[in-house]
């Protein structure tokens, strides 16, 4: 059995509020919103970080762009836009060491992508 939060949740091992999921990806609202829309996309693959992504992930990698595509028409935040991140190792505080793509949305977020 996995340690990790993200396989946890993949596995219905812990509850999440799932907006998506395929044989591939799963996407659920963050626990801790950081704006009213705040997805996380999720491949079911177990790769910790950006850094550890294979040639081989790559078709995941570009399938995760296509299912935040639809999601985004889905919940109806396409129109208005929204940002995607990735945060990846020590610096950009990545807390959880499976890889995810966040999706922010729901209102004007700030000019800077950085404080
Ligand atoms: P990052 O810092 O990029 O590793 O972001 C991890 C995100 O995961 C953070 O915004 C909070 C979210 N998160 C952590 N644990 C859980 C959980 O158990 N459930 C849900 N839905 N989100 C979680």
């Amino acid at each position: 059995m996995s340690d990790c939060i993200f396989c946890k949740i993949i596995n219905k091992e812990i509850p999440s509020k799932i907006v998506y999921e395929d044989e591939k990806v799963i996407a659920f609202n963050d626990v801790n919103p950081a704006a009213p829309i705040h997805i996380l996309v999720v491949p079911k693959k177990h790769i910790e970080t950006l850094l550890d992504v294979s040639d081989e992930d790559s078709a995941i990698i570009s399938h995760i762009y296509k299912v935040i595509n639809k999601i985004a028409k889905q919940e109806d935040f396409a129109k208005n836009g929204f940002r995607v991140i990735t945060n990846c190792g020590r610096d950009s505080g990545q807390e959880v060491m499976h890889i995810h793509f966040h999706v922010l949305g729901g209102k004007k977020l700030g000019d800077k992508i950085v404080e």
